[in-house]
């Protein structure tokens, strides 16, 4: 069989189809590839989380539209299936790679998952004579495919790259609380150890993708992925850089940024009290990985992540400065914060800024009270936990907090002070009510 053969069994959707990794990635495109027609197997490490799918349903948390359904659809159709066997990938044309690329706290990729799971998909086609396409979706630093990827899995598999084994990168580029959307309507870079291998991806990828598929090569597509987070950690540095220097010179970086976007060609992003999440946080640092152990020594890129992590921090700043002026000393002070997801209306609370700054308050004595109506565990009446607190710190910008009834929060707390930190609230009709308001990036004595 060769590339023509499984480009062939896709358009006949005779193909078969694998993903290992059945995580907020994995599984919905294992499942929009049977709801196109495909039989698909999944593979995945926690047999808790393969019966729960097994069973028709959805182990992301979160608010996922269409996701619920989509899964108990694919299950329903008896064209999918999970498991933890590795087995099962015998007979496979295609499989998918969607497993953790995490960074470590030296901020160094660990490719652990990755590895695992090459090493067992090798040991199958090493029994098999199937020629197989694997396609890599997990986000990778530059380089990863010619010196991890294609190395282990020639190896564990006795095959020769582009012989029988094709091998490509096709970078996802979902969101959560969107992920299906972005899964359809999204572009995505489709980079093949050869060309014919990217033609093919393309070719498989038109069945789910309604967005461009752009062919390209194996580092390009490593590049593309990193790059594009990295140029948004960037551009989220420069935003709180300069809520910095607001604070500092008496400016308020939210009317600055505005007219500052008012300027052609100008996009500001967003400052605010922490830049945490699955991607942003981790890809520039794969993206710097890909030039480690060369001359060249990168700046502004590592740089940026130190901006954007110590912001946090600087909403334990800002507190403890609004606390002490009303002679609040903050290691007897209880504070609520509000939100400790990373992202608004979603349950992910990886790398979560609120975490951060939780350590920080705690490590100055504070008690911390935590409200997420997202968050099992910090769930509750809001009201309840604010009793008694002396600071209100706004850390996610959480939809139900539109309905916080603001008069009941103030006699609530012992002291009416909120810190805002991504301009939630309406400092001058808050400070008009009686409250004590400061916002990130705001002069610190603004009226
Ligand atoms: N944030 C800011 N200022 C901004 C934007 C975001 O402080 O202007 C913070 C958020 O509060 C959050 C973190 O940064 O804590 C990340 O937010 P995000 O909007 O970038 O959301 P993510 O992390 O889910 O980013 C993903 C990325 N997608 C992939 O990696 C496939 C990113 O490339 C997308 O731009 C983003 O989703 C999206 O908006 O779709």
């Amino acid at each position: 069989m060769s590339l023509s053969d499984i480009r062939t069994k896709i358009s006949q959707k005779t193909a078969c189809l694998a993903v290992i990794g059945l995580g907020y990635v994995g599984l919905p495109v294992a499942c929009e590839f049977v709801r196109s027609g495909f039989s698909v197997v999944g593979v995945d490490l926690n047999s808790e989380r393969v019966v729960l799918i097994n069973q028709g349903f959805s182990p992301i948390a979160g608010e996922e539209p269409g996701l619920s359904e989509l899964v108990a659809e694919a299950v329903n159709s008896g064209r999918f299936r999970a498991t933890c066997d590795y087995q099962e990938l015998l007979n496979s044309d295609v499989v998918l790679i969607d497993v953790e690329t995490p960074v470590d706290e030296h901020n160094i990729p660990r490719y652990e998952a990755l590895r695992s799971a090459l090493t067992s998909l090798g040991s199958i086609l090493k029994q098999g004579q199937k020629d197989v396409l694997v396609i890599i979706e997990s986000t990778i630093a530059p380089g990863t495919i010619q010196k991890v990827v294609s190395p282990l899995l020639a190896d564990t598999s006795g095959r020769q790259i582009n012989q029988g084994l094709y091998l490509g990168n096709c970078p996802e580029r979902v969101m959560p609380g969107k992920l299906l959307a972005n899964l359809r309507g999204l572009s995505r870079v489709v980079g093949g150890m050869n060309p014919e291998t990217s033609e093919t991806m393309a070719f498989l990828y038109g069945h789910i993708v309604q967005a461009d598929l752009d062919t390209s090569d194996c580092v390009t597509a490593e590049l593309v992925k990193t790059v594009e987070n990295a140029y948004r950690d960037v551009q989220i540095a420069f935003a709180n850089e300069v809520a910095l220097i607001c604070e500092v010179v008496g400016g308020d970086v939210w009317k600055v940024r505005s007219l500052v976007n008012k300027s052609p060609f100008r996009q500001m992003h967003l400052p605010g009290a922490g830049v945490g999440g699955h991607c942003i946080p981790k890809d520039p640092w794969l993206l710097a990985s890909g030039v480690k152990g060369t001359d060249l020594k990168l700046r502004l890129i590592p740089a940026a992540r130190v901006v954007n992590d110590q912001m946090p921090a600087h909403m334990a700043d800002l507190t403890v400065r609004v606390l002490s002026e009303i002679g609040q000393e903050i290691s007897s002070a209880k504070i609520l914060l509000l939100g400790y997801a990373y992202l608004e209306d979603t349950a992910d609370i990886r790398n979560s800024p609120s975490a951060h700054l939780k350590e920080c308050l705690s490590s100055l004595g504070a008690q911390v009270i935590v409200h997420d109506p997202y968050i099992h565990e910090f769930q509750g009446d809001l009201l309840e936990k604010a009793h008694g607190c002396s600071a209100v710190i706004l850390m996610v910008r959480h939809s139900q907090y539109r309905k916080i009834e603001l008069e009941k929060l103030k006699i609530a707390l012992k002291q009416p002070v909120i810190v805002d930190g991504r301009l939630f609230f309406d400092g001058v009709a808050l400070k008009s009510a009686g409250w004590i308001y400061r916002s990130v990036g705001s002069a610190y004595d603004l009226p």
